[in-house]
């Protein structure tokens, strides 16, 4: 059968998109400079992927974005909001900077809100629409992309985020009428789609792939409208003369009974995810006729080595099913479950990974070789039932100590105290004023810090030197902090790099990879850790660091460490046990750490989880259970501590909402959360009967440069204690300053600490 892949990572393997764009941002490249430089990175993919056997050009998806494939498709079809008139150039040619524009903001405009891409750690750009947005063709770029691809030799196959997907991620636009939904515009987006598709054809393009990964998640419409949108969307395309043949495909998740929804559309190809899906049923696939199917059986989104034998088998089961169903059997091929953009380049950039660890990896190039492979019909199938990765079984990957002590645990190593014990005991011992003023945990990083570790990695400094450096710095942000009258201090953070790469470098059952960049969003990446054997703690890891902090200070300074239910988020994680377990086993090496804290002093200890809602599943069904295993797993980590101890907790996003009965169960004392731009229903939501906590709304949007003023946080608090009274409100930013500069930092610290003082 055929071998395809849904997408390909679009920073390239040294990050040159990220650095073409960060130069061109900053008027080091010109535009035609930059234009060429994409240019290449496009061209090498191509070549790259047809070397790793997608030999027929229309089996590599032409999957490049300058910045989001979900702000490619709106620009596609002029879902551009009215905000923006003014910034952009005329359709049909909006270009890279109009698209910058809306991704980036501009003098006037805030940039399009960025919200996560299902239960990935991507972030995609939400497209604004109303009812009088107008619909067209207002930007070439699929079709450009394929002439280029035509003119290299190259045809291969145009990819477009799906009209159902794209108004099903929509919002809608500022000042549109109430009950309006982006939804109402679906004919009108598909008449553009048409039109795109008319076009791809008379480019000379065989195929389009169109990705409808909302199929795979619960939506705000139930199964049968979805079915019925369907059938209004992808079916009218299919139903078009002019278009080359479509390639539907349902990423991130099984469709269940949808299949046959997607399958009466009449489009050519239909793709499904199988390594999160189960293998549709012969009922299920009733319409099938000659449809393709693309078998998503290499998962897209882990790093791990497919078990061949197995997906082999599975593949073996669903020709077997499709020819019972009455389909043809050769016409099912080989896919990746979801694109592979979540994933690194290669393998083969990690010079310093242990081999027998390497010996299970597959990146992007890795994956698309084993389709290459599957689709050969070179592998013996094994059983459909076996591991669906290469099982990992060198040293490091099982430790009995771990496993025994997490076997022992019991429901009361999850219970502290009552909270009101807890407030006596943290009152007494802390001391602290009525509006606590304290800062999320990191503190600006500056040139010299990152210089630092930089020298560090290479050699050039040793770690006695490189201790010095931080200890400096902390001392200078402990200093400042006294000068601006915080209550409450932190270290500043400037020995971590990122807050789960720092815990996986000190942790064992972790790898950290050299070049595994990640696209985050636009040109940010991350690089998550590898966690891929049983976890635990050899040494202290934080102790040393607060406990100099405590050391210059009378104020209390806080320790600062990252949860476990983040760690996973943002790390690639094992599949060969729940994600429950591995929880647990991270969850008790920060309870050793909590201890440690302790004992050494440390009075308030802060666990951060940004990434709770994060992993929340994309079906309700499963968000009992979910919750269920990361609220016990933070539990955990934190319920060591003594009732003096007070333990902190901060949740970045303001999807607050929907998950404060769990935040509520996380037990923590304090809980921070970003609020500057969900003010109001954030206040809705902390009913004190519901929400009897200390509670710190913060107060300032560190993701902008403006400095809030003192009348402005004044208000804030004040509307804030009146909901929560002023035993439990606390006050600080919305999240940490890592990325911020000293100046505003200073000067809103100043306000926020005079804002305090005045409603005290
Ligand atoms: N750490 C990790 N994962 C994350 C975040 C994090 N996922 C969600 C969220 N935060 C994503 N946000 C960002 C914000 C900034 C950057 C990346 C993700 C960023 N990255 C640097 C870059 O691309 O230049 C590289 C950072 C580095 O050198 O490590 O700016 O905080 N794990
Ligand atoms: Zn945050």
């Amino acid at each position: 059968p055929a071998a395809t892949i849904l997408g390909y990572p679009r920073i390239g393997p040294q990050r040159e998109l990220k650095k073409a764009e960060e130069a061109y941002w900053a008027g080091r490249i010109d535009r035609a400079e930059f234009d060429a430089r994409v240019r290449d990175l496009r061209r090498a993919t191509r070549t790259r992927l047809a070397e790793l056997g997608l030999r027929d050009a229309a089996a590599i998806p032409e999957s490049f974005s300058l910045y989001d494939q979900v702000l490619d498709a709106a620009l596609a079809i002029g879902i551009v909001p009215a905000r923006f008139a003014a910034d952009l150039g005329e359709a049909p040619a909006l270009d890279a900077d109009d698209l910058f524009a809306l991704a980036r903001g501009t003098e006037s405009q805030q940039p399009l809100e960025m919200t996560k891409w299902f239960d990935t750690n991507y972030h995609y750009l939400v497209p604004e629409i109303g009812p009088a947005t107008d619909l067209r063709l207002a930007s070439t770029q699929v079709i450009d992309l394929h002439r280029e691809s035509l003119e290299d030799g190259a045809g291969t196959r145009p990819v477009l985020v799906g009209p159902l997907t794209l108004l099903l991620l929509a919002k809608a636009e500022d000042g549109a009428p109430e009950g309006f939904d982006p939804l109402d515009r679906l004919d009108d987006a598909v008449a553009v789609y048409a039109q795109i598709l008319a076009q791809l054809a008379e480019a000379g393009a065989p195929w389009v792939q169109l990705d409808e990964p909302a199929l795979a998640a619960d939506q705000r419409v139930d199964a049968d409208a979805l079915a019925a949108l369907l059938k209004q969307s992808a079916g009218r395309l299919a139903a078009a003369a002019d278009r080359p043949q479509i390639l539907l495909t349902t990423p991130y998740g099984g469709i269940g009974d949808l299949l046959p929804a997607v399958l009466a559309t009449g489009v050519e190809a239909v793709h499904l995810d199988l390594t999160r899906g189960d293998l549709p049923t012969a009922a299920q696939l009733a319409g099938v006729g000659s449809t393709q199917i693309v078998a998503g059986l290499v998962e897209g989104r882990s790093i791990w080595r497919t078990e061949l034998p197995t997906a082999a088998a599975r593949l073996a089961v669903l020709r077997e099913r499709v020819a019972e169903a009455g389909g043809d059997p050769e016409r099912v091929s080989v896919g990746t479950s979801v694109s592979l953009q979540h994933v690194p380049h290669t393998v083969d950039l990690e010079p310093d990974l242990p081999g027998d660890l390497v010996a299970t990896l597959a990146f992007a190039d890795e994956k698309v070789a084993e389709v290459v492979r599957l689709a050969s019909g070179g592998v013996t199938a094994g059983d459909a039932d076996g591991p669906r990765s290469v099982p990992r079984t060198f040293s490091g990957v099982r430790r009995d100590a771990v496993r025994e002590r997490a076997a022992a645990l019991t429901a009361a190593d999850l219970e502290r105290s009552a909270v009101a014990e807890r407030e006596a005991a943290q009152r007494e011992a802390l001391g602290l004023p009525d509006l606590p003023t304290t800062t999320i945990g990191s503190f600006p990083q500056i040139p010299a810090v990152r210089r630092a570790r930089a020298d560090l990695v290479a050699g050039r400094i040793d770690e006695g030197e490189y201790r010095h450096l931080m200890e400096d710095e902390i001392a200078r942000v402990i200093d400042l902090q006294e000068k601006l009258g915080l209550d409450v201090l932190v270290h500043g953070e400037p020995e971590r790099n990122d807050m789960v790469q720092y815990f996986a470098e000190n942790l064992d059952g972790f790898a950290v990879t050299r070049n595994g960049w990640v696209q985050s969003y636009g040109s940010r990446c991350t690089r998550p850790s590898i966690l891929f054997g049983d976890v635990s703690r050899p040494a202290p890891i934080t102790v040393s660091w607060s406990t100099y902090a405590q050391s210059l200070t009378s104020k209390p300074v806080k320790g600062m460490l990252t949860g476990p239910v983040t760690i996973l988020a943002w790390s690639f994680v094992r599949d060969d046990q729940p994600l429950a377990e591995t929880a647990n086993q991270v969850a008790l090496a920060l309870r050793d750490e909590v201890a440690d804290l302790e004992a050494a002093g440390i009075g308030i200890i802060q666990v951060d989880e940004p990434a709770l809602r994060e992993l929340l599943p994309l079906r309700a069904d499963a968000h009992e259970a979910y919750l269920q295993w990361s609220v016990d797993s933070f539990r955990l980590a934190t319920a060591g501590a003594d009732d003096a101890t007070q333990i902190h907790t901060h949740l970045c996003y303001s999807e607050f909402n929907e998950v404060i009965d769990a935040i509520d169960a996380l037990n923590a004392d304090v809980t921070s959360i970003e609020a500057a731009r969900s003010r109001g229903e954030i206040l809705e939501a902390l009913d004190p009967e519901r929400f009897a906590r200390g509670i710190g709304p913060g107060v300032w949007d560190i993701h902008s440069p403006r400095v809030p003023s003192v009348e402005e946080i004044t208000e804030i608090l004040a509307a804030a204690k009146e909901r929560v009274g002023s035993a439990r409100l606390w006050v600080n930013p919305d999240c940490g300053l890592k990325t911020r500069g000293y100046e505003e930092t200073e000067a809103s610290l100043a306000n926020l600490v005079e804002a305090a003082r005045a409603v005290r």
